[in-house]
């Protein structure tokens, strides 16, 4: 007899903490910000420049033009590839910017002030040439699907 009310008071304690142990979900509510999308002009120029060190220099001036969103500089072909919201800015805002850095663009020549407290390895060839398309070398049909 006292071992039926003891199962019983062990089956209520069972009970009692499986209970305790179901967690309540708590939905978390992520709210999604929608940005409106805008459409992004692309564009590419040629930029003097040598090294990693330009490559910050030249793409932190351009993302520090209103309106860019990004900005790529590939220090092997001399060119960015800058993508940015015309409402907000255009390609010459950029291009001076960036010469404003010290660098030479397409459009603009860089600012010599700026060109002179550059680094020392920084300090490009003026006559470097710009905006390599790297097609000079590609002499394999990789490409080629038929
Ligand atoms: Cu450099």
């Amino acid at each position: 007899m006292k071992k039926v009310i003891l199962s019983v008071a062990v089956i209520a304690v069972l009970g009692l903490t499986s209970c305790k142990n179901e967690n309540k979900q708590v939905e978390e509510t992520t709210t999604t910000e929608v940005s409106k999308e805008i459409a992004m002009t692309d564009l590419s120029f040629g930029v003097r420049g040598n090294c990693g060190m330009c490559k910050n220099t030249i793409e932190k001036a351009a993302n520090g033009v209103e309106g860019v969103a990004s900005a790529n500089w590939d220090v092997d072909k001399k060119k960015i590839d800058v993508s940015f919201d015309d409402t907000k800015t255009d390609a010459m805002a950029i291009h001076k910017a960036i010469a404003a850095s010290g660098y030479d663009t397409e459009k603009v020549a860089g600012s010599e002030e700026a060109y002179k407290d550059l680094p020392g390895c920084c300090q490009y060839d003026h006559e470097m040439a710009m905006n390599q398309t790297g097609e000079t070398k590609s002499d394999d049909h990789s490409n080629h699907d038929h």
